[in-house]
């Protein structure tokens, strides 16, 4: 995988901040394959996998799946792709993540795009959802935050102290949030 040198953005903000909304915009609009680690994990509790029931308990728990798991399943999907440009959605999620996907791929992210978002909004956008996703339930949501502030935020802070984060203000209308994403993808357009 390495050797092809793929492009990849990983793409951070809290549950509900718009990542999954956003990317399917870039992807229309700037050739990206987009990967949700979360999709790539709720797909392969769907299969019947043998770690099946433990992504169910975790996702279900809002804690982070070990990164051997979530980092095979996105391997897998950036060699099937066939493309070399990436959109890595909900992942790195803590330092873990961030250390094995490095070591393991040998892939450093162009640039890590990060939705923030009050909490609040975050809240009420999830809530709003309605797609029967089992963790959409208040008690998961809070926890949900409570690891996104503990253990992935630090992933935020230690891309930013690489320069390498471009903070979007995440809590505004859909296609105002999208003008400030084409802004960092593609810079020249007016
Ligand atoms: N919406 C979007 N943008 C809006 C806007 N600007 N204004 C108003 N409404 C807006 O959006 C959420 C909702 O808000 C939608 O209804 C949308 O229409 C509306 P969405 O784009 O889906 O937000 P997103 O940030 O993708 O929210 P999501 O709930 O997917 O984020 P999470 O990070 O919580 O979920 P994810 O699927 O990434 O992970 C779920 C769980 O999987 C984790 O809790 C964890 O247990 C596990 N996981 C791992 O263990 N490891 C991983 O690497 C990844 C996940
Ligand atoms: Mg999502």
């Amino acid at each position: 995988l390495a050797e092809k040198h793929p492009k990849v953005v990983f793409v951070l903000g809290g549950p509900g901040s718009g990542k999954g909304t956003q990317c399917e915009k870039i992807v229309q609009h700037f050739g990206y394959t987009h990967l949700s680690a979360g999709d790539l994990l709720r797909a392969e509790k769907n299969s019947g996998s043998e770690n099946g029931i433990m992504i169910q308990n975790m996702m279900n728990e809002g804690k982070i799946v070990p990164s051997e798991v979530t980092i095979k399943l996105l391997q897998k999907a950036m060699l099937d792709s066939g493309n070399d440009k990436f959109l890595i959605d909900g992942f790195p999620r803590n330092e873990e993540n961030r250390a094995a996907f490095e070591a393991l791929t040998k892939i450093e992210p162009e640039f890590v795009l990060y939705f923030n978002c009050p909490e609040k909004e975050m809240e009420r956008r999830i809530l709003n959802r309605n797609q029967g996703r089992e963790d959409d339930n208040i008690e998961t949501i809070r926890k949900r935050f409570k690891v996104f502030l503990e253990s992935s935020l630090p992933v935020i802070e230690y891309y930013k102290g690489k320069g390498k984060v471009r903070e979007i203000d995440a809590a505004k209308p859909v296609e105002e949030v999208f003008e400030e994403v084409k802004a960092i993808f593609n810079p020249k357009v007016p």
